[in-house]
């Protein structure tokens, strides 16, 4: 039990699994849902976070990502996650404090669908490969199982619009029991 009035979310899931779509989507339909419209909900794109707040090592051309200071992330992070409320949208979810975080889903792809979804992004062969076999191998998942409580972690496919449509209102009913058990 936390002392939050509110849970934190994590969406995580291979590059290009849909975690920035899914949680702007949740965000809005939890600021729409009477049971959930009073809470200040927030999407934080944790990689544009790394980026505004400089927690990083400079820029990695090989790999056209920062190198991230994880220390100095989840120092930022840490003034903001206890009010709740927020869903997180990252693809490494092992840094974050196990107390931090209420829910985790975690977003898969069919390898084929994720390889043209990256095509289409723009990225280096190179980073679409390791991509690629990092979903083929669960690698997130498996990051997720192991940094989490059991039943606090959620596979979830996202192949379509419908899978989409269908998660958020998983989740947005999550929200809802979670407030049934923790509210005062
Ligand atoms: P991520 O934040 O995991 O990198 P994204 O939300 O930016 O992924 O999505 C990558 C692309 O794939 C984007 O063009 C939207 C599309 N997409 C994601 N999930 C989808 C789904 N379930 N059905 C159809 N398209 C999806």
């Amino acid at each position: 039990m936390t002392a939050r009035e509110w849970p934190n979310i994590l969406i995580t899931g291979t590059p290009g699994t849909g975690k920035t779509t899914h949680a702007a989507l949740l965000v809005e339909a939890l600021q729409q849902a009477p049971e959930t419209s009073a809470a200040p909900w927030q999407h934080l794109n944790v990689g544009d976070f790394v980026k505004e707040k400089g927690c990083h090592q400079g820029w990695n051309d090989e790999w056209q990502s920062w190198d991230v200071d994880e220390d100095k992330l989840l120092d930022e992070l840490e003034l903001v996650q206890g009010q709740g409320a927020k869903v997180l949208d990252w693809h490494t979810c092992d840094i974050f404090p196990e107390r931090w975080i209420d829910l985790v889903v975690v977003l898969r792809c069919d390898h084929a669908k994720l390889w043209e979804r990256l095509e289409k992004r723009g990225y280096k062969l190179n980073k679409i490969e390791e991509n690629n076999e990092a979903e083929i191998m669960e690698v997130v998942l498996a990051d997720a199982r192991e940094s989490y409580a059991e039943e606090v972690v959620v596979e979830l496919r996202s192949e379509s619009p419908e899978e989409m449509e269908e998660n958020v209102g998983r989740i947005l009913q999550w929200v809802h029991g979670w407030r049934a058990n923790n509210a005062d």
